[in-house]
C-alpha cells in the first residue's frame, strides 16, 4: 500500500481526469485492491430526523424554506421513533445509521436530543453518523462524548462555483466546521454533488480540496444531483455517466484509504453504471427506500445487485454490546 499523499497539485488531479477512461479505471481499481478487501461494500441507512423549513438557500436542496417544493415539514422526531427506525435498518443489514437534520446549525436543546439519539442508536451495535449543519468545537465534542462515530458535512462543490449554489454560508464556514469535527476526534464524512452545472475544472478543484485537507475524510460521499421540482436546479443538465465514474476513479487514486460512497442519485443509475462505479473504487452505499426526502433504490434490489456482482456488505462494529431485542 502506498502512503496517502496530502500534497496533490491541481495539475496532477487534472491529468488524472484527462486519462483515457480505461487507463484511469485500471489505476483506480489497482489502488482500491491494494487498500481494501475489494469485494466489500459498506452499507449505511439514512433517516431525516428533522425535515424541511431550513433557513439556508442551497440551490439543490428540497428542504430549503426558499424553494417551493411542497415538502411536508416535520419537527425533530422523538428519540424512541428514531431508535425503532435504526433497529429496522440494522435488522435489514445496515451497519451505519446516519441522522440528518435540516438546520443551519443545532441549538443547545436540539443538540442534547440528538446526542441522546446517538447514545441509543449506538447501543444497537450500529455505527453512528449525523449531519446537522455547522458545529462549534464544543458541539462536536458533545457529540463525540455521546458516542458519535462520523459527522457528515459536505463541501458540495469547488470554492469557485460554491457562491452560485449557496449564499447563506461560506466555504470557509464549512472548512471551519470540518476542523472542529476532526479536532473532536470524530471521523469526517465529506464530499460533494455532481451534476449541478459545474465544469470539470470545478470537479478537479473539489477533489483537490478534499485530498489536501489535513487528513483525508474517512468517508467521501459522491452524490449525483437529485433534481427536485421547485428547486432552482430542477432543470440542470444531466451529467455524462462516464464523467461520474471518472470522478470516482480520480477520488480513489487521490484518497486511497477513504471509503467512497455512491450516494444520492442511484435511482437514476443503471445497474451497469453502478457496477462500473464500484470497479472504479466506490465502496459504500446508502441503503433503504429513502434518502432524506427523496427515493433511493429498494433494499431487496440493492442486496440482489451486490449479489449479482459478487460483492458483500462490509461487517460493522465488533467492539460493542449489541441489543438483541427481537424486531
Ligand atoms: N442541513 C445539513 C447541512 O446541509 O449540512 C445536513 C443535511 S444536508 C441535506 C446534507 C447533504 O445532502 C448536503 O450537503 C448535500 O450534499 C446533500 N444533498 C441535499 N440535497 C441533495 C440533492 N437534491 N441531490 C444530491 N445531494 C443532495
Ligand atoms: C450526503 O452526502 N448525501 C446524503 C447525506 N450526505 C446526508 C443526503 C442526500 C440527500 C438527497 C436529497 C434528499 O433525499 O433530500
Ligand atoms: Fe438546509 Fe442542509 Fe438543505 Fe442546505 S442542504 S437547505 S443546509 S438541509
Amino acid at each position: 500500500m502506498n502512503e496517502p499523499r496530502f500534497d496533490w497539485r491541481l495539475d496532477e488531479v487534472r491529468e488524472l481526469f484527462e486519462l483515457p477512461l480505461f487507463e484511469l479505471l485500471y489505476r483506480a481499481h489497482g489502488v482500491h485492491r491494494a487498500n481494501f478487501p475489494h469485494h466489500q461494500v459498506q452499507v449505511s441507512t439514512l433517516l431525516s430526523v428533522k425535515t424541511g423549513a431550513c433557513p439556508e438557500d442551497c440551490a439543490y436542496c428540497p428542504q430549503s424554506v426558499r424553494h417551493d417544493t411542497k415538502l411536508p415539514v416535520d419537527p425533530l422526531l422523538e428519540v424512541e421513533d428514531v431508535v425503532a427506525r435504526a433497529r429496522l435498518a440494522r435488522d435489514s443489514g445496515a451497519t451505519r445509521f446516519c441522522m440528518g437534520a435540516a438546520w443551519r446549525n443545532p441549538k443547545p436543546k436540539q443538540l442534547a436530543v440528538v446526542a441522546e439519539m446517538v447514545r441509543r442508536v449506538r447501543e444497537l451495535g450500529l455505527e453512528t453518523c449525523a449531519t446537522l449543519g455547522m458545529l462549534t468545537a464544543e458541539q462536536a465534542a458533545t457529540l463525540r462524548a455521546a458516542g458519535l462515530d462520523f459527522y457528515n458535512h459536505n463541501l458540495d462543490t469547488s470554492e469557485a462555483f460554491y457562491p452560485e449554489i449557496i449564499t447563506t454560508r461560506t466555504y470557509a464556514d464549512r472548512l471551519e466546521t470540518l476542523q472542529h469535527v476532526r479536532d473532536a476526534g470524530l471521523k469526517v464524512c465529506c464530499g460533494g454533488i455532481l451534476g449541478m452545472g459545474e465544469t470539470r475544472e470545478d470537479r478537479v478543484a473539489l477533489l483537490h480540496t478534499l485530498a489536501t485537507l489535513p487528513a483525508h475524510p474517512e468517508s467521501v460521499p459522491i452524490n449525483q444531483l437529485v433534481r427536485v421540482p421547485g428547486t432552482p436546479l430542477e432543470g440542470a443538465e444531466p451529467l455524462d455517466p462516464f464523467e461520474f465514474v471518472r470522478t470516482i476513479g480520480v477520488a480513489r487514486v487521490l484518497m486511497p484509504g477513504s471509503h467512497l460512497r455512491l450516494s444520492a442519485g442511484r435511482t437514476e443509475m443503471s445497474a451497469e453504471l453502478q457496477a462500473m462505479a464500484f470497479f472504479a473504487g466506490a465502496n459504500s452505499i446508502f441503503y433503504g427506500e429513502k434518502l432524506l426526502t427523496t427515493p433511493n433504490p429498494d433494499a431487496d434490489g440493492d442486496m440482489a445487485l451486490l449479489q449479482r456482482l459478487g460483492l458483500v456488505p462490509e461487517p460493522g462494529r465488533t467492539d460493542s454490546r449489541v441489543d438483541a431485542t427481537p424486531g
